[in-house]
């Protein structure tokens, strides 16, 4: 509260100063006035776009990132902002599909006039939306998107979200080592959906250089409950491993209905089934999923300890991965923001130059972020070093239930 009053204070105050200074920045044909381009900060702060799933059944796992991004814009606020002048969320929701990733992307590149997108929540939204954004040369952080090819989508789009080609197979080892004995592996993937196809085959790539057998490759649809007929046909063949791409209300009752069948073995959760939102689908039958993390709560860094102190007292509970990626993804932002700033103040600059600047600027960045230090490559794909597995421990009552981590 304080501090937001503060910095509404200060913003109006850089605004109205540079209204009345005395050495007025030089009025040359590239200047916002002269070319009736926007300002790109107003009283109420620098905007950055959010673009995330907030309703439908994607918000499962698009609701985790506003929380993140919430946090983040409180946290570098708090810190000064962008060397002074603080920064302003624009929420656009994407709903679950391509169309409305591409709505909420135009809304907030056109209306909102955001220097850069966090978004969208799902791959199978980036490969309609990212393009858009791309065209107009405005920078996005894919905060979720893993799926392969997607940093390649244009040089405005790169990713704060690991790619499933280095998280995925994490989950499959730390399956062995649970269990040694696994030998024979299905696995079940929702074929209407771009991540969860890339995702499958990074999955049945690891069972194949594990040297375990395939023994059925099951599909099914993200808006699908009844998973009987799939279920029935991978118990049969007696698998010792179950391995689910999906997202988490398909994925959950998938989990759910493998159980009830009888199903006992392990089951590995890819990243569509990485948030407590499953809980309530698969209640008590949710414990024991195994799911692969790009963050862990444990992170070392200060950073991460500041981000989890906000996290815990908001929701009392640890923090979830998206949440931890969305705040990465306003961090580089910001801290791109205030490098492009120390060399010509960004609210003096024309929107498209800044969105340029932006771009260039947060591809050379380093950053110190709860996922860690990551950084990018030319191309936009995240370089980041640590990765973790966490197992579901449901609580007896089958209500309420945590994420706890592997050695
Ligand atoms: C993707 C994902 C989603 C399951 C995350 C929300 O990883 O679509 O790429």
């Amino acid at each position: 509260m304080h501090t937001n009053v503060q910095f509404s204070l200060l913003a109006a105050l850089t605004i109205a100063l540079g209204a009345c200074s005395p050495n007025p920045a030089p009025t040359t044909t590239a200047s916002p006035q002269a070319s009736g381009a926007s300002l790109t900060s107003s009283a109420t702060g620098i905007a950055i776009g959010i673009g995330v799933a907030q309703t439908s059944n994607v918000a499962l796992l698009g609701q985790e990132e506003v929380a993140g991004a919430k946090i983040a814009e409180q946290y570098f606020n708090s810190k000064g902002g962008i060397n002074g002048t603080p920064i302003k969320l624009v929420f656009q929701d994407t709903g679950g599909d391509e169309q409305g990733a591409i709505n909420a992307f135009q809304a907030l590149i056109t209306k909102d006039k955001v220097v850069g997108i966090v978004g969208p929540t799902l791959s199978q939204q980036a490969f309609s939306a990212d393009p858009i954004a791309d065209r107009a040369k405005v920078p996005v952080l894919g905060p979720s998107n893993t799926a392969k090819g997607i940093p390649q989508i244009g040089d405005f789009i790169a990713r704060v979200s690991a790619p499933v080609s280095v998280v995925a197979p994490n989950s499959v080892k730390a399956a062995l080592k649970i269990n040694p004995q696994i030998k024979k592996v299905a696995v079940f993937y929702a074929q209407n959906d771009a991540f969860n196809k890339s995702e499958t085959e990074i999955f049945q790539q690891t069972v194949k250089d594990q040297n375990l057998e395939l023994v059925t490759v099951q599909k099914f649809q993200t808006t699908d409950t009844d998973f009987q007929s799939q279920a029935t046909a991978a118990i049969n063949l007696k698998p010792d491993l179950v391995i689910i791409s999906g997202l988490a209300a398909d994925g959950g009752n998938l989990v759910r209905q493998l159980r009830e069948l009888g199903y006992k073995g392990l089951i590995i959760g890819g990243n569509g089934l990485n948030t407590s939102n499953v809980f309530p689908v698969c209640k008590a039958l949710c414990d024991g999923v195994l799911i692969a993390q790009a963050y862990s709560p444990e992170q070392p860094g200060d950073i991460n300890a500041a981000f989890r102190d906000a996290y815990r007292s908001q929701f009392k509970k640890e923090p979830p991965q998206f949440s931890a990626q969305a705040f990465a993804g306003v961090q580089v932002f910001v801290e791109a923001l205030q490098a492009v700033d120390r060399q010509s103040k960004v609210s003096q600059q024309a929107l498209p130059a800044l969105r340029v600047a932006l771009n260039k600027q947060l591809l050379v960045g380093k950053y110190n972020t709860p996922l860690g230090e990551i950084s990018f490559t030319p191309e936009g794909e995240i370089v980041q070093k640590e990765f973790y597995v966490a197992q579901i421990k449901m609580d007896a009552n089958g209500n309420s239930g945590k994420f706890t981590y592997l050695k």
